[in-house]
């Protein structure tokens, strides 16, 4: 099929506005959120139901052209732009929220509804949904489910595989699979949303998730608690797992992002002398608990010999402002260049080891590059971000990542492996990890049409 039968086939199926081939159009699907990643689409198409999408992929199989598949373009690994010629599918449209009979608990979220949209609907029925990240204006579910999305809550709620009932996907040939609504209880086989957790859009394109919610918590208590050292910031971060029953979130930064936060968002030095880390810790609970958190955080706090200096807010906004310190961070650093992004996991006894010997190495190579750790401090998962080597320098990356999987970690702890980490997925999965993907990715897409160039490096 020539390019201008494919496109004529598009526009018949989803509208001839929906159909864009105007380089200004396309601009903004063209490129990732840091800047790194870009390619040319042949076209960005952009269907507004199941069966509008099943036609854009039979219609590309047909033609045997490339999809990627898009969100809210969130990806940090490059997995949601284009290469070079391929057609997007952006999910956008794809924008409707249900409720489901019998039970405000639950809702069913089209591919494109943003995360906020989840969160705004949940909270009207008196109800939350499990995961939140900063990103929540932009990321959509169909994206998060197709990462396995973590964020702030994993601690508490597990990541997005965890708040998913059932899937609805359509494959490379425009079959459409999965169950929405799904049943609670349905193990009948292979489970759809366990496949494409993690699949980055190899596998199917996600077009509506039935989802959990969890219980409201609408008193918060956030703590900001000042310690000398990662391993210091991780003796706390233990006591308070074992004696805080209401914890959310217990994420870790250090003075130097600290202080790049506090430059770009002109906030306040927080404690009167700074220190080297700093625990953000939140809880949450029903009606009438704050003056239990804040009283079981202070008596943590107040034991550890570790704590330094601490801060406790249990209103809206002082919660918002302690937590800024640790949320602003990607976007502090997005606005002084294009950073490497690293977001590995560690062993728990090899964290503070692991930031040691990161800043180390990277400094001994690239004395001029500017190392930024911070992250998940209660799942073991530190980012860190690099400034400084070009885009396509790919020494540092290899370094970290080298460097993580040499003490166990994991070379992607959240943000999956997109094209990013492709070269690095042997550290982290063995050959036959890779070569049984491989075989489901051939099962499901033969041709291989869906997100080339995605989690497995292009055959040579
Ligand atoms: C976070 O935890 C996100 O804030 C983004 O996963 C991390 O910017 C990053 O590297
Ligand atoms: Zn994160």
């Amino acid at each position: 099929m020539s390019v201008d039968r494919l496109l004529d086939a598009l526009r018949a199926g989803v509208g001839h506005a929906n159909v864009l081939v105007d380089p200004d159009t396309r601009a903004p699907y063209e490129v990732d959120w840091t800047g790194r990643y870009r390619g040319t689409a042949l076209a960005v198409v952009r269907p507004a139901s199941t069966a509008e999408a099943a036609t854009v992929l039979r219609a590309c199989a047909a033609a045997g052209v490339a999809v990627v598949p898009q969100g809210g373009n969130t990806s940090l690994v490059g997995g949601s732009v284009p290469r070079g010629g391929e057609i997007v599918l952006s999910t956008r449209r794809l924008a409707t929220i249900a409720p489901v009979e019998h039970t405000d608990a639950e809702l069913i979220a089209g591919a494109g509804v943003t995360l906020e949209q989840v969160h705004d609907r949940a909270r009207s029925l008196g109800w939350d949904m499990g995961v939140d990240l900063a990103s929540r204006q932009s990321a959509t579910i169909g994206g998060m489910v197709a990462t396995n999305a973590g964020g702030q809550h994993v601690l508490r709620y597990g990541p997005m595989q965890h708040q998913v009932i059932g899937v609805e996907a359509v494959l490379a040939d425009g079959a459409v699979v999965g169950r929405v609504p799904a049943l609670h209880k349905d193990n009948t086989g292979y489970h759809w949303d366990a496949i494409l957790s993690g699949s980055e859009g190899t596998l199917a394109v996600v077009t509506r998730v039935h989802l959990a919610l969890v219980p409201a918590l609408p008193e918060r208590v956030v703590a900001l608690c000042g310690v000398d050292d990662l391993d210091a910031a991780l003796r706390v971060a233990g006591a308070l797992r074992r004696d805080v029953d209401t914890l959310l979130a217990l994420e870790v930064v250090f003075v130097d992002g600290l202080e790049l936060v506090r430059a770009y968002a002109e906030l306040p030095e927080p404690f009167p002398t700074p220190c080297t880390a700093y625990l953000v810790v939140e809880c949450g609970g029903r009606i009438g608990s704050t003056e239990r958190m804040v009283d079981a955080l202070a008596a943590v706090l107040g034991a550890r010999p570790e704590v330094r200096a601490s801060a406790v807010a249990s209103d809206a906004a002082g919660c918002a402002r302690l937590r800024a310190y640790r949320e602003l961070h990607t976007e502090a650093i997005a606005a002084e260049g294009i950073p490497h992004k690293l977001d590995v996991t560690l062993p728990f006894d090899r964290l503070a080891e692991f930031d040691r010997e990161v800043r180390a190495r990277i400094a001994a190579v690239s004395p001029t590059a500017r190392t930024f750790v911070f992250g998940h401090a209660g799942d073991g998962n530190l980012h860190v971000n690099v400034l400084g080597p070009a885009a396509d320098d790919s020494s540092i990356d290899d370094l970290v990542l080298g460097l993580a999987a040499s003490m166990g970690g994991s070379i992607s702890a959240e943000h999956g492996i997109g094209v990013a980490k492709r070269d690095a997925l042997t550290l982290s999965r063995t050959a036959t990890d890779i070569e049984a993907m491989r075989a489901v990715k051939r099962a499901l897409d033969p041709r291989g049409i869906l997100n080339p160039g995605v989690i497995f490096p292009p055959a040579p």
